[in-house]
């Protein structure tokens, strides 16, 4: 039984190491560079740029104790830290009011919440509300949904011209798998022409654009601009939970495609792994 246990740990470590869990595939979204590297350090630079499908969560494990990590200028709650310098030759140009197909690679599914949105890169905040979001995202207990992987977003109308400017906007794939605390982030640079009769939709204080591109851009909390409005967390039936005292359920899903066995094995594993780094900064 030990031998099984240890056997789908080091499974787990191994498929978390290879493969990754969810990314923008369409159209072309922001990759790691020299930029994201300066700002974030060689560890997570190396990291992103073998996988760029893991979670924000295990970007900052990767950055731990690195002393060319900036967490203020890397910012993994924008974009996952990944810089528009790094991908100002990958601009979309889209129109108000256009219809634009995404397509998310889901490569292991996890019970969360998703929206997307378009968002100011100044302040890392919202335009708006949400283009499109979901109550429940990726669910490991429900076969895959393919409106979680392929689905349409209308450009606001309303944008006037705050957009207009590459680097300015990024429209932002965000899961928030808050289940087993793993929050995926993935941005498509783009620029919506200037109609001109369209006035800005927020009216954020203006500070002066040299203390704005001086500002370091905020990255305390991690949640803070993308929020989905329901904050209800799905239980799944399936997903064994860490639990505070003892080892993780080992409990196997009773059905399971081959992307919720991997996502099984993920789940104790991290969860195995959450245990052991308490114990071991309690001892
Ligand atoms: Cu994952």
């Amino acid at each position: 039984m030990k031998s099984v246990y240890s056997s789908a740990i080091a499974l787990a470590g191994l498929v978390s190491t290879v493969a990754g869990h969810g990314y923008i595939s369409s159209p072309a979204a922001r990759m790691p560079g020299d930029a994201m590297k300066a700002a974030c350090g060689q560890q997570m630079f190396n990291n992103q740029n073998s996988d760029h499908f893991g979670n924000i969560q295990g970007e900052l494990q990767v950055a731990n104790g690195q002393s060319d990590f900036s967490a203020v200028e890397c910012n993994v709650n924008l974009c996952k830290g990944y810089k528009f310098a790094d991908n100002s030759a990958n601009i979309q140009t889209y129109t108000a009011g256009q219809v634009v197909p995404i397509v998310v690679d889901i490569r292991a599914p996890h019970t969360g919440t998703a929206n997307v949105s378009i968002i100011k890169t100044s302040s890392n905040s919202m335009i708006g509300e949400p283009l499109i979001s979901w109550d429940v995202y990726a669910s490991v207990s429900t076969p895959s949904k393919d409106s979680d992987k392929n689905f349409d977003i209308t450009i606001p109308s309303d944008l006037g011209s705050e957009c207009a400017t590459a680097g300015d906007c990024v429209i932002q794939w965000w899961w928030d798998a808050r289940s087993i605390d793993q929050t995926y982030e993935a941005c498509i640079d783009f620029t919506v022409g200037g109609s001109g009769e369209a006035t800005p939709v927020s009216s954020k204080p203006a500070a002066s654009s040299a203390a704005a591109t001086a500002a370091p851009i905020s990255s305390t909390v991690p949640t803070a601009t993308a929020v989905p409005t329901v904050i209800a967390v799905p239980t799944s039936t399936v997903v064994p939970a860490p639990t505070s005292t003892g080892a993780p359920s080992t409990t196997v899903p009773e059905t399971f495609t081959l992307d919720t066995f991997i996502a099984w094995l993920q789940e104790v594993g991290k969860s195995s792994g959450k245990i052991a780094r308490r114990h071991a900064r309690q001892f």
